[in-house]
């Protein structure tokens, strides 16, 4: 059985962007994959997190992964700083890593540039992190959005060398990547991809938005020039955008939706049904997240058995690595 292995940053509020690029598919993979799902905590540290919020950040996030419907009987869900393997081999990849092919990732040069008074090593050395993880489970595949594939290629090529180094240790992981959501765009600006860190709340909707912010928000969305509702990323960015949503939300044909509203005579009434749509879609899984707010319990719980599996398998993997080196 091949295995699958991601994870969120507990860095703000997950949005459709991080749910229909990546949660939604793990859902589905999980079934035919030995999956692991980690709640990437070291990685959220590179930029600045208030110690008040952040532990209610990181289990933000593990309950949305059980609410999304990750199964903790099929899949491993845990906290990546409770598995000290991950920072272990993140050294020793560090040292076969080169600056150079550091300082070319998208990622770190745009955050590089936001975080100029600040720029702190974590950021720099943030892809060899995700290497490690990715590379401690033997992963096969890694489901992440687009922004990601370029950190997977590189989590390849330090598989590669180290097995050319000192032998076959590493599986070589692929980027995972669906044709449709891998990279939403934000509401407000259909140009670049929706994010958490956007400056306005009207880049995207969160995976708790109420109704009626959702409501809102898509009737503030920008669209295209002209009338017409059809699928065209490159003239018709904004709408192509909406679309995608919609049919990844409502489990409907792109094409269906553009027949549907071949006639229509503005935008206003595919807004009003794909927000309906948006909050159908969402409903369910904000009710199991009220549930679980109630049970902080088992949600600890499950993640300490998650992370007693996950360092089973990291630790063997571990002990290869340091044989392999040399170490005693
Ligand atoms: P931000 O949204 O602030 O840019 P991020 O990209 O660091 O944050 P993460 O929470 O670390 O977001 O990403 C989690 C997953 O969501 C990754 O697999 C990433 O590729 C995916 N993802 C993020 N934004 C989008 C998007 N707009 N469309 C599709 N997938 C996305
Ligand atoms: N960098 C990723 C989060 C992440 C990840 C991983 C994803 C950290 N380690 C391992 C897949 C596999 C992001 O989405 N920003």
């Amino acid at each position: 059985m091949e295995t699958i292995f991601s994870g969120v940053q507990p860095s703000g509020a997950l949005h459709l962007g991080n749910y229909l690029g990546a949660i939604k598919n793990w859902v589905e993979l999980q079934n035919q994959h030995r999956s692991v799902f980690c709640v990437v905590d070291l990685h959220a540290l590179t930029v600045p997190q208030d110690p008040k919020t952040f532990r209610e950040k990181i289990l933000s996030i593990a309950k949305i992964y059980l609410a999304a419907g990750i199964d903790p009987e099929k899949s491993i869900i845990f906290i990546q700083s409770h598995v000290k393997e991950h920072a272990e081999l993140c050294w020793i990849l560090n040292t076969i890593s080169r600056i150079p092919e550091l300082e070319r990732m998208t990622q770190f040069k745009e955050k590089a540039e936001r975080h100029k008074k600040d720029l702190n090593m974590g950021l720099f050395d943030y892809p060899v992190l995700m290497a490690a993880d990715i590379l401690l489970y033997k992963t096969n595949a890694v489901p992440v959005g687009e922004d990601q594939i370029q950190h997977v290629e590189l989590a390849r090529t330090l598989a590669e060398r180290f097995n050319n180094y000192f032998g076959e240790t590493f599986v070589i992981p692929k980027a995972f990547v669906r044709k449709e959501g891998a990279r939403i765009m934000g509401l407000d600006d259909p140009s670049k991809k929706m994010s958490k860190s956007a400056p306005s709340a009207a880049n995207y909707i969160t995976l708790t938005d109420s109704p009626e912010i959702i409501r809102e928000k898509i009737k503030k969305a920008v669209t295209d020039s002209g009338k017409e509702i059809i699928f065209n990323p490159i003239e018709k960015p904004a709408i192509a955008n909406l679309l995608t949503i919609y049919s990844l939300a409502s489990g409907r044909l792109i094409e269906d939706l553009q027949k549907q509203y071949a006639n229509a005579a503005g935008y206003a009434e595919f807004k009003n049904d794909l927000s309906e749509a948006v909050v159908e879609f969402l409903r369910p899984l904000q009710e199991k997240l009220k549930e679980l707010d109630s049970n902080e319990d088992v949600m600890l719980k499950i993640l300490n058995d998650g992370a007693q599996k996950a360092r089973q398998i990291a630790s063997q993997t571990m002990k290869e690595v340091k044989d392999k080196i040399g170490l005693i």
